[in-house]
């Protein structure tokens, strides 16, 4: 897969892109990830990428100009996604994520000042993401996180033992349980007996009512959506669930 990013702040990518499993992925060679300075596509003695907004207000927009030359010349065909990073995108989750590492090329154009020109959107944009619901500075460090969601999915991203694990938490539909290793016992503070005690079976209940009672505490919402075995729905009716119920309508 070819990734093109572009950003005003292309010293941001490096180390991100270097470290881990997606660092390790385009060594390998199963990611092309490219960053492209958009100063570089700027013809003024200024290189200016933003303008004022026409109509008044705070604030600058990112010009069309630069952008419409530069993904130009990436010569992305029409199977690509053009994803625009801004905070009134649609959310990210890890089905995103699938959807876009299924795909040959995709385009990251990473927004800062108060906005992109709309004309960007429209014209060259297939869709538009934000990561959350929190304000950062620019698309910049949601389009690291996008990278990163998508690129470890790309077949023989993941070792063996990663790969074991991928199967977890998002996909299971439950938060995971907690996690201890050495020492038994650090400074006065003990993991939980049943993690010495061998009994897998044991080991393993305690692992789901763990996973469970966090998800209950945390994300309730995900429970809608969870595979839950009678077993589950008693521990959580336990916990104090009220599974939610379908509402009567009031339509006619
Ligand atoms: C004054 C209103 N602000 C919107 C809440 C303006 C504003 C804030 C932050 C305009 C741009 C930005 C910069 N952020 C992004 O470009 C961005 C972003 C984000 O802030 N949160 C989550 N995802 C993203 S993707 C791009």
């Amino acid at each position: 897969m070819r990734i093109d990013i572009l950003t005003v702040f292309p010293d941001m990518f490096g180390p991100v892109l270097a470290a881990g499993i997606v660092g390790k992925a385009i060594r390998n060679r199963l990611a092309d990830v490219r960053v492209h300075d958009l100063r570089e596509f700027t013809h003024d003695r200024h290189r200016s990428t933003d303008d004022s907004p026409f109509g008044g207000g705070p604030g600058m927009v990112m010009l069309p100009g630069p952008l419409f030359e530069a993904v130009s010349s990436l010569g992305a065909g029409p199977d690509a996604a053009v994803v625009a990073l801004t905070p009134q995108g649609r959310p990210f989750d890890q089905r995103a994520a699938e959807r876009l590492a299924a795909l040959e090329r995709i385009v990251l154009i990473c927004g800062r000042y108060e906005g992109i020109d709309e004309r960007v959107i429209e014209q060259l944009a297939t869709e538009e993401i934000s990561t959350g619901d929190y304000v950062v500075s620019g698309g910049e460090v949601p389009a690291m996180l996008i990278v990163d969601a998508v690129v470890r999915l790309l077949p023989g991203a993941l070792g063996h033992s990663e790969e074991a694990l991928a199967d977890d938490s998002h996909t299971s539909g439950l938060l995971q349980h907690p996690q201890y290793t050495r020492p038994a016992d650090f400074e006065g503070l003990p993991v939980p007996d049943v993690l010495l005690s061998g009994n897998h079976a044991v080991i393993a209940q305690w692992r789901r009512r763990e996973a469970l009672r966090r998800t209950l505490e945390r994300r309730p919402d995900m429970l809608a959506e969870a595979e839950l075995s009678s077993e589950d729905i008693h521990v959580l009716r336990a916990l104090g669930w009220k599974s939610p119920t379908p509402r009567p309508s009031q339509e006619a």
